[in-house]
């Protein structure tokens, strides 16, 4: 991208994706009323790209993306959705009988959709009122306030961080430890490889396309998933990946995608598919390493210089320790991939130049570190890691990773924590004996299981007695699992907050619901291009808050106004204060190295452009010389067998990478002969997690007759008897759905996917909304989590387990209720 097209991207017009049309009319006057004259363009940053939008009659007519976005994004389609649609959260709210009956409420009405109306003065003291109780009577293990997400960019806004300081000057409270996306990968690649690798920078991808010979997708989908980003995406990932596709039709690289369905990113390449059983990665991964040892095919030199515990992992692999070589056709019984293309998989991984990239999927699973740490080994074996082009990669499906950082310093963020000398009006950090912080993934257990301690990557984790939970920018009844325990759960809470922009179902499952308004409502300032870090995008405020929604800034500073903590909470800064602060300390950062203007300056451009930074290659310099360079492990060296692992004991995670049966598993593995069919719930293509599920009319471009579709293979829709486009029932033991059927080739008998992030709406057997709340309801849209399971990966980390999940399905014949996920609550009067 040349400075000349990322200047053009603020001046053209042409590009028109979206008109006016179809907004409701009662938000239309509001937003009218509230909204400015209408100007020229402004604009602004989003997880989904950079944007210029346009108002017209003091509402967002047009929205197009920078002219130096060559490949904008489809939701830029969604995005006017994101602030027109009907499940936007008007007012303050309370569950009906939570303002009735404060903590002695009934909570197992909680997720009846009954809610009043209350001002915000009101909401706010009720807030304040929660966590005095809570305080007192069970300290700061009563409360939960450490859940994160993909809350809005920004990095004035960001609500999360609002939330946080807000409540803990009020006290301190539990927090998490990792996340849904990496839990396994980041806990276990330490131990490996000296760092997450997951969050690193990657090779850039310049050097991939130069250099590589073979790459290897393995659980990867780059071309669907770095459509979205952390900050503002540049996309300009997809013009590497053009230019692979170029050099797969010219046969100058070879491109194998190891998935058990047929994705995004394979077809766009036309690269070659291998299928593999769903969960047998490491069964595979075995049984290449054995045909490596068996061919001499391994880099010997690499493994002694670079790596420890070879020769400790060596007699399990050939079967010495238990028995069981783990022979290619040992791995083919396992995962239905032949001996044969097993062998020719040994054989060209070690011939030529070969990047293993690897996608997050295969680790959202039981015993999900294995895949990771197995992987690392057979790069190992392949002994590439440090070359352009050779190695292993965990990210480069993420965020631009593999996009040159342009070495500026980012702009810091508005402060999550208490600045050093504040100190909270419940000054207490007695946890009674309690962690005071968790596995981001295991706060259901704690709430369900108060006091059980649990083994945690080498400690011991004692679960908080939950009584009270805050929620901001994340949407637990979207990203956990196993809808119907959380509900067992949440009817053991006193109280549960959430801040948010829309009635998601975490706010119907709430007894106090703020309005937060979205990010096109307020002035921020985004890094734009995430790990890229080219420039920083103004995000100018397209209309007023709608409603009664507020900033979350506002929210928390009139929240600290409560707490008589206003001037501390905001230091005595505005809006603009914060963001010619944040501007000018990285331009004060920057100095001498990237010019950067004037706040004004800035403002009035919408952005800065750092520039583009230098092609690099992770590992180089560990390559080159690890003993000066060594990793941050405990030996310096990449562990293929880890001393320190093996001493917790784990029966689940053992010293060295090891094949180990699911609880679940598809493919004549356990379970299968009651629920024979994985279900995949992937990350998905026309949504940021359950973000644009709300914007109604682009929900209709995919929805499968207003419900969220489920993929499956033509032999088991026939099998059912089902065609596209009938509404089916999904289940297992721990709960149901209907969901819109799809017919596709690209799904394996045995295999269906239902995206994560649509919305849970579940509905009684009478089809009501009130019915919803009961354990066993029947989700009218289609969550897969309403079905996945709610384990730990292993002892070590503790990790979100959603790929292990059998289910049966089968066309539904009663009488179809009406969505209920997206039309908010039932307004109730007291
Ligand atoms: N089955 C299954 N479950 C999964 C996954 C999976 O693959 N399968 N993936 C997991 C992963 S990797 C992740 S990252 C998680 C994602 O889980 P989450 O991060 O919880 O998902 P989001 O839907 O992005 O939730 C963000 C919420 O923040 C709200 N929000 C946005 N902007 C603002 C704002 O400015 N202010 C306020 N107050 N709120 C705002 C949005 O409306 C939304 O409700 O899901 C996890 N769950
Ligand atoms: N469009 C879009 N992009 C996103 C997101 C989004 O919500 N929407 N979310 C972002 C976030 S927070 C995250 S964490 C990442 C998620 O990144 P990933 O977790 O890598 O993404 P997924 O697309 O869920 O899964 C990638 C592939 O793994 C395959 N897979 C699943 N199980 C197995 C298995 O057992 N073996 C093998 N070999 N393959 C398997 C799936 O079929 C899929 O093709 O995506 C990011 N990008
Ligand atoms: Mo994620």
């Amino acid at each position: 991208m040349k400075r000349r097209d990322f200047l053009k991207g603020l001046v053209s017009t042409s590009y028109v994706v979206l008109s006016g049309a179809s907004v409701l009319a009662p938000l239309n006057a509001l937003a009218a009323a509230g909204a400015k004259k209408d100007d020229g363009w402004l604009t602004t940053g989003s997880h989904f790209g950079a944007f210029k939008m346009k108002r017209k009659n003091g509402v967002i007519d047009q929205v197009i993306p920078f002219d130096s976005d060559k490949y904008p994004t489809d939701m830029i389609n969604g995005v006017k959705g994101l602030v027109y649609n009907p499940s936007r959260v008007r007012y303050p709210m309370v569950r009906l009988d939570f303002l009735l009956n404060g903590h002695k409420s009934n909570t197992s009405q909680r997720g009846d959709f009954r809610f009043v109306r209350v001002t915000w003065d009101k909401a706010l003291h009720l807030l304040k009122d929660s966590l005095d109780e809570v305080q007192t009577k069970y300290g700061p293990s009563g409360l939960h306030a450490g859940q994160t997400g993909w809350r809005a960019t920004g990095q004035l806004h960001s609500c999360t961080s609002h939330m946080q300081r807000a409540i803990g000057m009020h006290g301190n409270f539990v927090k998490k430890i990792g996340d849904y996306s990496t839990g396994a990968g980041q806990t276990i690649l330490p131990y490996i490889l000296g760092s997450t690798e997951v969050y690193a920078q990657g090779t850039s991808w310049s050097l991939i396309l130069e250099e590589s010979d073979t790459i290897i997708l393995w659980s990867n989908d780059p071309y669907k998933n770095l459509q979205v980003g952390w900050n503002a995406e540049t996309h300009e990932s997809y013009a590497y990946l053009a230019q692979l596709k170029e050099k797969v039709k010219q046969g100058k690289i070879r491109v194998i995608s190891i998935d058990p369905v047929v994705t995004k990113t394979q077809k766009y390449l036309g690269c070659e598919q291998l299928y593999v059983n769903p969960q047998t990665d490491v069964a595979l991964m075995l049984g290449i390493a054995h045909e490596m040892v068996t061919k001499n095919l391994h880099d010997t030199k690499f493994i002694e210089g670079y790596s420890l515990g070879f020769d400790q992992f060596l007699p399990y692999l050939m079967g010495e320790s238990d028995g069981v070589a783990k022979t290619p056709e040992w791995a083919s019984e396992i995962t239905s991939v032949s001996p044969e293309i097993i062998r020719d998989l040994a054989k060209v991984m070690t011939k030529g130049r070969t990047q293993m990239l690897m996608g997050w999927c295969i680790q959202r699973q039981q015993h999900g570190e294995q895949p990771y740490w197995m992987a690392a080994v057979l790069a190992t074996m392949i002994g590439q890691i440090g070359l352009p082009g050779g190695g292993i990669s965990y990210g480069h499906h993420y965020s631009s990773i593999g996009v040159p950082s342009s070495g500026a310093a980012a702009p810091g963020a508005f402060p999550r924590n208490l600045d050093e000398d504040q100190k909270p009006i419940f000054d207490s950090n007695d946890f009674k004996g309690a962690s005071s912080t968790i596995p981001v993934a295991r706060w259901i257990d704690s709430i369900l299981e108060p006091g059980k301690t649990i083994d945690a990557n080498g400690s011991k984790v004692t679960f908080p007695d939950i009584k009270m939970m805050v929620f901001s920018g994340n949407n637990p009844w979207n990203h956990h699992q196993d809808r119907n325990r959380m509900k067992q759960a949440f009817h053991k809470l006193e109280c549960v907050v959430s801040i948010d922009v829309n009635w998601t179902a975490t706010c119907r499952f709430s007894d106090i619901v703020l309005p937060a308004c979205t990010t096109f409502e307020r002035n921020d300032i985004d890094i734009y291009g995430s790990y890229a870090n080219r420039g920083l995008l103004a995000m100018q405020k397209m209309v007023e808050p709608l409603y009664e929604s507020l900033s979350d800034f506002e929210i928390f500073t009139r929240f600290a106004a409560v707490l008589g903590k206003e001037k501390e909470y905001t230091r005595g800064m505005s809006e603009k204060d914060w963001l010619v602060k944040l501007y000018n300390d990285c331009k004060a950062a920057n100095a001498g190295k990237f010019e950067m203007p004037d706040f004004e300056g800035f403002w009035k451009e919408g952005y800065v452009y750092f520039g583009e930074g230098k092609p690099w290659t992770r590992h180089a310099d560990f390559r080159e010389d690890p003993e000066i360079n060594p990793l941050g492990t405990p030996s310096g060296l990449i562990e293929i067998f880890s001393r320190k692992i093996a001493q917790y004991g784990y029966d689940d995670c053992p010293g060295h990478p090891t094949w180990m049966e699911k609880a679940e598993r598809s493919h004549g593995g356990p379970g299968s002969n009651k629920f024979p069919v994985w279900m995949q719930s992937c990350h998905p293509d026309k949504r940021l997690h359950s973000q644009m599920c709300e914007s109604a009319e682009f929900r209709e471009t995919y929805a499968v007759k207003g419900r969220e579709p489920v993929y499956m293979s033509p032999a088991d829709a026939k099998q059912r008897g089902i065609k596209s486009g009938d509404i089916v029932r999904v289940f297992n033991d721990r709960g149901q759905l209907l969901a819109g059927a799809v017919v596709s080739n690209n799904y394996p008998q045995g295999v269906i996917r239902i995206q994560e992030g649509a919305w849970y709406g579940p509905v009684g057997a009478d089809g009501s909304k009130e019915g919803g709340a009961k354990v066993g309801a029947l989700c009218s849209y289609g969550d897969p989590n309403t079905l996945t399971m709610d384990i730990g990966t292993s002892k070590l980390a503790q990790a979100c387990s959603a790929y292990t999940c059998l289910v049966d399905f089968e066309k539904y014949k009663g009488k179809v209720p009406e969505v209920s996920s997206f039309s908010g609550p039932i307004e109730t009067q007291i």
